[in-house]
């Protein structure tokens, strides 16, 4: 249940919290769009004497990615093939992917979409004589289970009226699994192996945002959809803005962190997703692109992407550079080559594109095409509606300025880092992408640590899913757990730490913060701690610097992958004097300790792949260019949390879909 929001301020954390221990077949970790499908799916396959239990730092109506709403639902596989569907996965990322995980989502995604619209989702339809239809018109053509065409933008988007998207979801999740079975504004801190059982998940520790309890909860089986990681980079905006990002400022890379500390294992940690947006207000631009197929111009007006030398350019990343669809980093790569050499800013001549779209139109429907462009802004990313207000900028009359952001982790859109997933058991799934647990069976999605599984932005390697195909990953996960559950009927979770010292553990920042306060009057400053704003500051200092941020035009090299890790060992030391006062600050704590650990990983892998897999994101000058002689492979890597050690190391790459 969520609690209501705070009265008055924040409520200020105690020494001595409330604990609350509970034991569930199934765990949830995570609201999401993954975690939604999750809860949608698990009781229709759960016996009856066996428990589930869905946890959400925030509350599920509007939390993670989703939360401001979407204006497309990017993966629709509709006429076309799973196949197909590999291959632009493959070629948006350079050709580094999980085919068996991406295929077997292309077969289920639709699904996950036509629920949707049953729930309610308008989706825009195509009428006979080529016309868009949206919102309640759209629905006047049928749905898309019965037949009806979606408005395309490109090959795999459609275009849905999807303000309240996260909503209709959660609405849907929240009435299957039923609201006894959900605690919202619970932060979960860190995973618990089995006490007895070697590499097996147990329980997770968290806390209430809102009371001061602390929970601990034991499990069969797991699932930790966390999302990605954001604000680990400066963000482009400063002062008051500083709070806006493109993806959820609240996705602190708990997925990522809390799974490799009980050692699972992470894939393409080196991948990043670093959009190009409409600048300062983050705004997207694939509608722009492929719906209203606008050009972009640099700052001598010229449609740089067409040119020789962008050619030139590409041609040395053939053959993802000179497929027909230019992979998203190569896309950034021509920006930045432009900004380089002097030639921005980078604009989308919204101008041209509005104008050629309304040759064929009436007033009327011009006025809608309009509409439809401030809409597009307003469904998912209403601060850049506003800034276009702030700034009189009418996009039939003005170009913006669009600009790669900050770099991001996610595993959902277009990046693919993540944590090493088991391919489904079927006989043309090699065996390396199989993982076994220990009574021999495969479960489709579970991680390397048994009973652990993840989905949507936690799996690696499989980019290109979005929200349609989270949320598809989230059913299938439910499915297995509910599968490993019942195999293992007689496991008991038995957890190794006490409950005095799980509390100590999550509540050390605020015990920190009560030994000190008093001995300074300013209460972020103080000799002996340092509040998590303050840790904040150092990350993005140095990620933004040293790990290929916007300050060096997403460059680094081996020497400043040597300073940032530096810095970074400290940072993880300092963390133990990490202080807060109140909840929210407990919070935030937590948070940047997630964000410290994911980036780290992040850096290493980059440090480890010595070739530029994907230019436009990030660039190792070092080691320019890409060398598939060396590096046509994954890049995994594990901690062990028993002897606190990283390992990192090549796994093979094995094509399933032929060209
Ligand atoms: O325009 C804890 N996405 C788009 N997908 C589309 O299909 N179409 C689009 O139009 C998309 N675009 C887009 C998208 C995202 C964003 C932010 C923008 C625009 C501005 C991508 C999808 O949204 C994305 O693929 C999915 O949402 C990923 O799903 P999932 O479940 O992996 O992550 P989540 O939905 O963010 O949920 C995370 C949940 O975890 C909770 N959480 N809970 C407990 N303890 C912790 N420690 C936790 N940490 C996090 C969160 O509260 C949340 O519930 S466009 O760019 O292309
Ligand atoms: P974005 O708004 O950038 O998140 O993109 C939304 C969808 O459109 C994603 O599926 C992108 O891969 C795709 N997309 C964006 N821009 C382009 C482009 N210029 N060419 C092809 N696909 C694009």
């Amino acid at each position: 249940m969520a609690l209501p929001n705070k009265p008055m301020g924040e409520l200020k954390a105690v020494r001595d919290p409330e604990v609350v221990e509970k034991e569930v077949d199934v765990l949830v970790v995570g609201g999401g769009m993954a975690a939604c499908g999750t809860a949608f799916e698990v009781k229709k396959w759960l016996g009856d004497d066996q428990t589930v239990l869905l946890v959400d730092k925030a509350a599920m109506e509007r939390s993670g990615a989703v939360a401001q709403g979407l204006s497309a639902i990017n993966t629709y596989i509709g006429d076309n093939s799973p196949d197909d569907y590999v291959r632009m996965v493959r070629n948006d990322l350079m050709g580094l992917v999980r085919e068996d995980l991406i295929f077997d989502l292309g077969c289920h995604v639709d699904d996950s979409v036509h629920l949707f619209e049953e729930w309610g989702l308008p989706v825009w339809k195509k009428t006979e004589d080529g016309k868009n239809l949206d919102g309640k018109k759209g629905q006047k053509m049928g749905t898309l289970k019965s037949g009806a065409t979606p408005v395309r933008t490109g090959k795999w988007q459609i275009m849905i009226n999807g303000e309240s998207y996260k909503r209709i979801v959660a609405e849907a999740a929240k009435l299957a699994l039923g609201d006894d079975n959900i605690l919202e504004r619970v932060f979960i801190v860190e995973l618990l192996l089995d006490a007895k059982v070697e590499n097996q998940i147990a329980g997770a520790v968290g806390f209430s945002v809102r009371e001061n309890k602390v929970y601990i909860i034991k499990c069969k089986t797991m699932m930790v959809a966390c999302g990605g990681a954001v604000n680990i980079y400066q963000p482009r905006s400063v002062g008051e803005g500083k709070g806006r990002a493109w993806y959820p400022v609240w996705n602190a890379g708990s997925t990522y962190t809390m799974c490799m500390k009980v050692g699972a294992e992470l894939t393409m940690m080196e991948n990043r997703f670093t959009p190009a947006r409409f600048k300062d207000g983050y705004g997207p631009v694939g509608a722009w692109f492929l719906l209203f197929k606008a050009k972009t111009l640099n700052g001598l007006g010229e449609a740089f992407a067409g040119s020789d030398a962008a050619k030139a350019e590409l041609e040395k990343y053939a053959p993802y550079g000179t497929a027909a669809i230019t992979p998203t980093c190569l896309r950034n790569h021509l920006m930045l080559f432009e900004m380089k050499e002097g030639r921005g800013p980078i604009m989308m001549d919204t101008v041209t594109a509005l104008a050629e779209l309304g040759k064929t139109m009436d007033k009327k429907e011009l006025k809608h095409l309009e509409s439809e462009a401030w809409e597009d802004f307003l469904d998912m990313t209403c601060g850049q509606a506003n800034l276009w207000c702030a700034q009189d900028c009418e996009p039939e009359k003005k170009n913006s300025e669009i600009m790669p952001t900050e770099p991001y982790l996610l595993g959902s859109h277009s990046g693919c880092c993540g944590l090493w997933a088991s391919g489904p058991d079927y006989d043309w799934v090699p065996d390396a992408y199989k993982i076994k647990a220990r009574n021999g069976k495969i479960y489709k999605l579970m991680t390397t640590v048994e009973g652990l599984f993840t989905a949507g932005d936690g799996v690696g390697g499989s980019g290109h899913k979005f929200s349609s195909g989270s949320h598809s990953e989230g059913r299938t996960t439910a499915k297995q757990m509910v599968r490993f559950a019942k195999d293992f009927a007689d496991f008991t979770p038995t957890l190794a730490q006490s409950n005095e010292e799980l509390v100590d553990l999550v509540y050390k920042p605020v015990r920190t913060f009560l030994d000190n306060c008093e001995y300074t009057t300013a209460v972020d400053i103080n000799p002996n701690y340092i509040k998590p704003e303050g840790m904040m500051y150092r990350l993005m200092k140095a990620t933004h610097e040293y790990g290929a941020g916007t300050a060096t035009y997403y460059q680094t090299s081996s020497k400043n992958l040597e300073v940032v890790m530096d810095l970074l060992q400290t940072m993880r030391e300092d963390c133990d004097k990490m202080a807060a006062g109140d909840l929210h600050e407990l919070m935030r704590a937590w948070e940047i300790y997630h964000r410290i650990w994911t980036v780290e990983a992040h850096l290493r892998h980059i440090q480890y792949r010595k070739e530029t897999r994907y230019p436009g994101f990030y660039y190792q000058a070092d080691h320019p260019g890409q060398d598939d002689e060396n590096w046509f492979c994954f890049v995994n890597s594990k901690y062990d949390p028993k002897e606190a050690k990283w390992d990192i190391f090549k796994k093979e790459y094995i094509k399933i879909i032929p060209d």
